[in-house]
């Protein structure tokens, strides 16, 4: 059932996306205070608080309106540009997924190890087990370890998808015969859903992404059960 606490972002699961959150509370300040300011302005003009003489040719004013609004716009830039280049970083990463978007399922390749690959179907209503969430549960999760640094390659086999897991502050167009590339650092354990987020067809909204963190020694032994089979 949908709650109240399900307006705003999901907690945050990796360092980018606590960024990324304090940085949306930080611009949400400042658009309040401008809000509040102009409102303000906006009424005293209204009442005719201000004549002509405070505002014609005025000139220490028009400077003031001028630097502020200038000065404002640096205080949301400087932390924002900080941000994007801090996303895009990719330091050494422990495990590199190569993600394939399909109409419409996601196919998932872990290729620092044998060759796993496997595909990622959303589980249908009627399959689903008791607690699991309509429209996000798959058949075969994306399994990976927490505290590692990784690395996932997206791509696509027909159109445009876009792999995105919000709690992990990551989104990136999943493009027929290019790669793009995003890393994140899964801070804690837990399955974390996410959706298709490029419109790709009749299905676009059942081909969901599912990825279960768990430890070190949970996720080898799990790399492992590939290998018997
Ligand atoms: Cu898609």
């Amino acid at each position: 059932m949908s709650h109240w606490s399900q307006v705003s972002f999901q907690d945050a699961a990796s360092p980018i996306m606590t960024m990324l959150i304090a940085f949306h509370d930080h611009a949400m300040l400042v658009i309040i205070m401008v809000l509040t300011f102009v409102s303000y302005a906006m009424m005293a003009l209204m009442i005719n608080k201000f004549t002509s003489r405070n505002t014609h040719e005025a000139q220490a004013v028009e400077t003031i309106w001028t630097v502020l609004p200038a000065g404002i716009l640096l205080f949301l830039a400087i932390p924002s540009l900080q941000l994007l280049y801090l996303t895009d970083e990719i330091m050494e990463p422990g495990v590199t997924l190569k993600a394939i978007g399909h109409q419409w399922y996601w196919s998932y390749e872990y290729t620092d190890f044998f060759n796993i690959e496997f595909d990622s179907y959303m589980t249908s209503t009627p399959d689903l087990n008791s607690g699991e969430f309509r429209l996000l549960e798959v058949d075969n999760r994306v399994v990976l370890p927490m505290n590692v640094e990784v690395r996932v390659l997206i791509s696509a086999a027909d159109v445009i998808h876009s792999w995105t897991v919000p709690a992990l502050g990551v989104k990136a167009d999943a493009i027929p015969g290019r790669l793009n590339q995003v890393s994140f650092i899964i801070q804690r354990p837990g399955v974390f859903y996410g959706q298709c987020s490029e419109i790709c067809g009749a299905n676009h909204s059942f081909m969901p992404i599912s990825v279960e963190s768990v430890n070190t020694d949970s996720f080898i032994s799990w790399i492992n059960s590939f290998k018997n089979s």
